[in-house]
């Protein structure tokens, strides 16, 4: 019992000695539970946000401007696939399974960005998602490249490359727009009021009202806080605004020379909050769109599953 007993304290001992070195962990490290099932949490929820994330640009592939746009689009949204798919790998690595978190998520266990409940009206939402919604993404992101478990971060590097594309691509279309008729200027600027708020709340509640930021720090999941990342998006965002014409939409806006960054409005916390237990304007379409096409790509999953039983089979023999 006491060996043991010793022994796990061993093994703790050497995963804190790892992370103290900025080792990563990997798949067959030991870990603690607790460390597991926190990434678990975190790494399928952020596959989710991706998948889920296709639905509100997907509504804009057949309507987009023209042929040039409608390629760049389809690309993009072909791309969140793709995150989705290495981040639920990365998550696998951890020992849930694909069907796991798939009812989890269509059951509404499991959480998704609260930024993709909410609806894209009009063509300049597609700018908006891909400045702001990538741009916050990828602000949070490339912290998580140097996340402490191995596949999760490895994962992030190739989607942080891509999102960078995205958000760049995003930006250029509300360019264009506010340099564009009067109508479409104020297009732009609609586009950025109504996801002003949202992208800030997508990097989650106050750092003091946070339950898992202190443990993800010290376990090096997170290296900054929730409100570290949406100070640094701010700063970065309020000049990208101003250069192309538009206003940001919050009159609290100022920068403060003393904290060598911008101070800004309250966020509506009941909004997010409400948002974030499933009663938002797109909850229940999101997870009802989803369903549906899990449902319909049953056939899909059988056959590639029968080719791959047979596959095997003739290896085998
Ligand atoms: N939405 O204690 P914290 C993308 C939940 S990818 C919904 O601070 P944590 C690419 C949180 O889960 C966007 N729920 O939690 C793209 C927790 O509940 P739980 C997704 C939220 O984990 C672009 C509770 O509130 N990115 O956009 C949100 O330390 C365009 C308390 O919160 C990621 O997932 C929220 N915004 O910090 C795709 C990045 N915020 O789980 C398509 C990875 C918080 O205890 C098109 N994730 N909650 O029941 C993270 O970095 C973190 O999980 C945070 C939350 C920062 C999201």
């Amino acid at each position: 019992m006491n060996s043991l007993k010793l022994d796990e304290n061993q093994l703790i001992e050497n995963f804190e000695a790892k992370l103290a070195k900025n080792e990563m962990i990997e798949p067959k490290d030991w870990m603690p539970a607790q460390y597991r099932k926190h990434l678990i949490r975190q790494i399928s929820q952020h596959a989710h946000s991706e998948i889920i994330g296709m639905q509100p640009e997907g509504n804009w592939i057949t309507r987009a401007p023209s042929m040039r746009r409608k390629m760049v689009l389809l690309a993009k949204v072909q791309d969140e696939a793709g995150h989705g798919l290495y981040l639920y790998s990365a998550a696998e690595s951890m020992g849930i399974s694909r069907e796991e978190m798939l009812e989890q998520l269509h059951t509404g266990e499991a959480k998704y960005s609260s930024i993709f409940n909410y609806p894209t009206l009009t063509w300049a939402d597609m700018g908006a998602i891909g400045w702001l919604v990538d741009g916050a993404a990828i602000m949070n992101q490339v912290m998580l490249q140097r996340t402490s478990y191995g596949p999760y971060a490895r994962a992030m590097v190739r989607i942080c490359k891509e999102e960078s594309f995205h958000q760049r691509q995003g930006y250029e279309i509300m360019n264009v727009l506010a340099s564009g008729s009067p109508e479409q200027k104020e297009m732009a600027q609609d586009a950025l009021n109504r996801w002003w708020w949202p992208s800030l709340m997508m990097f989650g509640p106050r750092d003091e009202e946070s339950p898992n930021s202190a443990q993800a720090i010290k376990w090096k999941i997170k290296r900054e806080t929730n409100d570290q990342l949406r100070q640094r998006f701010v700063n970065q965002t309020v000049s990208q605004v101003e250069k192309i014409g538009l206003v940001v939409p919050d009159k609290a806006i100022k920068w403060n020379e003393a904290k060598k960054g911008y101070d800004f409005g309250e966020i509506n916390w009941d909004e997010f909050w409400t948002v974030v237990k499933g009663n938002g304007p797109c909850n229940k379409l999101r997870i009802a769109n989803k369903i549906k096409s899990h449902d319909e790509g049953a056939w899909v999953r059988e056959a590639a599953n029968a080719h791959a039983e047979k596959n095997n089979k003739t290896k085998a023999a």
